[in-house]
């Protein structure tokens, strides 16, 4: 199977999750727009979604769901998106297209986050994936100086990128992240980090990988 299928594959999957007549929580990427579309094509009745970027939200409204703001809903069931990296214990790295900060958010309303990602994306240990750092533009050289001192990772600028937020990405590479938790939480201390690319805190409760076999459910 191509990689696509296999997005599509577990795209497919993760509606086993949406409950009828609930609001879902709907990330970003090139997974879940084969999610949105099995979505939009299920019947599955609906209040409507939160979505994590502009890109989910065009797509899902041109496909007739209905978009809520994060800020008007409480809670949400689930929370389904894609990740760059997930681990076996559901850490994942995440934010290679920059709106980890929404993403964080929205998963953070979450009572459960359901991961779904092919194969390719499932590691022993983060960080072989350049880990996003959203920051403040004045703090960018200071954050990456410490990134070094800290955790010995190399931070570079993302070029040309403002995010949502009016903020930068840091991409930091040659990191070994053995303890994700431990990590976000010292991280996103620092002065000027927005939101860290590590997502523990709010970890996959279930990944649905897809496989060359089938998708494999990972809890
Ligand atoms: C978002 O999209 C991100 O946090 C992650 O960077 C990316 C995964 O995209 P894809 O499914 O296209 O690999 O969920």
């Amino acid at each position: 199977m191509t990689q696509d299928e296999l997005k599509t594959l577990v795209g497919q999957a993760a509606l086993q999750y949406v409950k009828p007549d609930s609001i879902v929580g709907v990330g970003t990427g090139s997974t879940v727009d084969k999610f949105i579309d099995a979505l939009a094509a299920s019947g599955i009745p609906l209040k409507g979604a939160v979505s994590s970027s502009v890109r989910s939200t065009e797509r899902m409204s041109k496909l007739g769901i209905r978009i809520l703001e994060a800020s008007e809903v409480e809670s949400l069931p689930v929370y389904i998106d894609g990740a760059d990296e997930i681990d076996h214990a559901g850490h994942m790295v995440k934010g290679g297209g920059a709106a980890l900060t929404r993403e964080k958010i929205v998963a953070d309303l979450a009572e459960r986050f359901i991961c779904i990602a092919d194969e390719s994306k499932l590691v022993d240990t983060l960080g072989a994936f350049p880990l996003p750092i959203e920051v403040i533009p004045m703090a960018a050289a200071q954050v990456a100086r410490r990134l070094k001192a800290r955790f010995g990772g190399e931070a570079t600028l993302r070029a040309g990128c403002v995010t949502d937020n009016a903020a930068h990405i840091l991409d930091v590479r040659g990191l070994a992240i053995k303890d994700p938790a431990g990590f976000e939480a010292e991280v996103s201390q620092w002065p000027g980090v927005i939101t860290v690319g590590v997502f523990a805190r709010n970890k996959a409760a279930v990944c649905l990988l897809g496989t060359a076999a089938g998708v494999k459910t990972l809890s």
